[in-house]
Order: structure tokens, then sequence, then C-alpha cells
């Protein structure tokens, strides 16, 4: 596979060679990469501090970067060709120091983002730095939701004696914007089920979403812009088992997909992150799978987001 990409790259000349290789989502020419020219912006995170169990989320960037290099470029599902319209890669945010000092840098650099009339796409990483991302979108947006998919509800108040952990990130969220939707839910504490019952917060646990209807429900919960969050512990560990805290029952990959479809039909979807993969030798189908969202996602926004 690797080879016969790599003919392909050599035959059409369409590609930076690897040994050139410089951090660019896909690994495609200049041409189509420009930040001035490109509304989508992948912003790589390396973000690492909190996490609880299985760690490398780190990595997480680099390895969906380096995967991105073998997704196909044409997407059947929407006819298109997405990076054609551009996809810029930022630097890696400098992730060493403090994490207030990181975490107001990363709110800057997405605000720079917004006022440019950029798409933001990070990539973790860990959830925590979903906080300062959301920061920058909650003061620039006005009836702006944020959609959470996840296997866990990361509403502590606090985890491990830190405010920025990944298992309290959604609380931070929710103290700048209550209007929190999470889904897939399936490991929840007993704190966070009584705060989500004494909130009343719209949450479409795992076991609740295998019944018809549900995708247009929470979408119903939904403000008009909206900013999605997907922590890749969502998916089942059958489809991504590189992650820190994986729990079964999760979701698959063409449900995830048609939903995600509606979400940018139907709503204005203003920017994404996509965090908590730990890659981890032998899985790299899990690094690939999430590239290849990664770019859905972009090419969704391409094909129906407010442009
Ligand atoms: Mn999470």
């Amino acid at each position: 596979m690797q080879i016969k990409r790599m003919e392909i790259l050599a035959s059409k000349k369409r590609f930076i060679k690897r040994e050139c290789f410089v951090k660019n989502f896909l690994g495609v020419e200049s041409r189509f990469t420009s930040y001035q020219k490109s509304s989508a912006v992948v912003l790589p995170i390396p973000f690492e501090k909190t996490t609880s169990y299985g760690k490398g989320t780190a990595k997480g960037p680099d390895a969906i970067i380096e995967a991105s290099q073998y997704v196909e470029l044409y997407d059947e599902e929407t006819n298109t060709e997405p990076y054609r319209k551009g996809i810029h890669t930022m630097a890696d945010m400098d992730c060493d120091g403090s994490t207030e000092v990181i975490f107001s840098n990363i709110t800057d650099a997405i605000s720079k983002l917004l006022n440019d009339n950029k798409f933001p796409v990070g990539i973790g990483g860990e959830h925590a730095l979903t906080a300062p991302i959301f920061r920058a979108f909650n003061n620039h947006f006005q009836n702006l939701s944020i959609l959470q998919l996840d296997a866990h509800a990361d509403l502590r108040y606090s985890y491990e004696d830190s405010h920025h952990s990944h298992a309290s990130v959604m609380r931070r969220v929710f103290e700048m914007n209550p209007n929190l939707v999470q889904v897939g839910m399936r490991a929840v504490c007993k704190k966070e089920a009584d705060f989500i019952q004494n909130h009343n917060l719209p949450v479409f646990f795992a076991h609740h979403l295998h019944h018809d209807g549900f995708q247009q429900r929470i979408i119903q919960a939904l403000q008009k812009n909206v900013y999605i969050t997907l922590d890749v512990d969502y998916f089942d560990p059958s489809v991504i088992p590189a992650t820190g805290t994986p729990e079964p029952g999760g979701f698959h990959w063409y449900e995830t997909l048609s939903f995600l479809q509606r979400v940018f039909m139907q709503k204005r979807v203003v920017g994404v992150d996509v965090v908590e993969l730990s890659p981890a030798e032998h899985q790299h189908h899990a690094d690939f799978t999430i590239s290849k969202l990664i770019y859905k996602l972009i090419g969704y926004y391409y094909k129906w987001g407010n442009t």
C-alpha cells in the first residue's frame, strides 16, 4: 500500500516527497496549503499533562499527520476533493512550560484564526486543551453550542487536584457556556450524574442512542452555531483501540459519519477538535482512521459549511 502510494506520488508529482515532508496534513503540494487561501487550518497541539491511565496523546498530532499522507484525496461520499479548497497546517503549539501560559497561547492562536475567518481544526493532545480552544470560540460567536462526542462526561469539578484535567474539561467549558450537548457517554461518576440531573443537561448516553431518531433529537438541542469536540474514545475500542481510557459499547464509522453530516447540513459548524489519540505500535489503523475522520470533517465543512 505504502509503495503504491509512493509510486503515485512520484508519478503525479502532486505531493511533497516524504524526505522533505514538513508536517503538512495530507502531504499535498504547497499551492493547496497556503494560509491565505485556506479556510480550514489544522492546529497540532501535542499537550499532555494530566492523562490518568494510558499515556501518549502528545504523540497524537504527529501520528495523525503521518497517517494522513495515505488518506485518499477524493471523497466518494461528497464527490469532492476537499484539499483543493485549501488546508493549511500550522506549526505545533509549544506545549512546554506552565499550563496557564500554554492555555493562554492556545486561546490567542485560535482567536487569531477566528479573526482571519478560518475554520480551526485542533488536533490533540489530551482533552484538557478543548477548554482554551473553546474560550476563543465562545468570545467570538453568539448562539454557540458545544457538541461533545465522548465516552466520558468530563464534568468533574476537578480531578487529581487539577482544574485543568482531561476529566474536568467540560466542567470548565460549561462554566463558560452552558449550551453543552453531550453524546456517547458510557462512563460517568455519581457526582457527574447528579450534576447532569441538577442542571438538566442534554446528555445522550450511549445506551440511549441505538433508537431511531436520536440524531435529530441531538441536533434539535443545539444552537445555530456549533463547535464540535470529539474525544476518540467516543468510538468503540474495536474502531479506535489507541486511546488512554477506552470504554466498550462505543460508536462505529458510518453511524458517526451520517450523524456528523447531518450536523454540518443543519447547523453552522464553526470549528472542531479531535483529541485523545494515543498512537500505539501495530495499531496504525487507529491513526489512519482519525486522519480520515479529520479529512471528512474538513470535507463536510467545505461542502455544507458556511464558507
Ligand atoms: Mn474526554
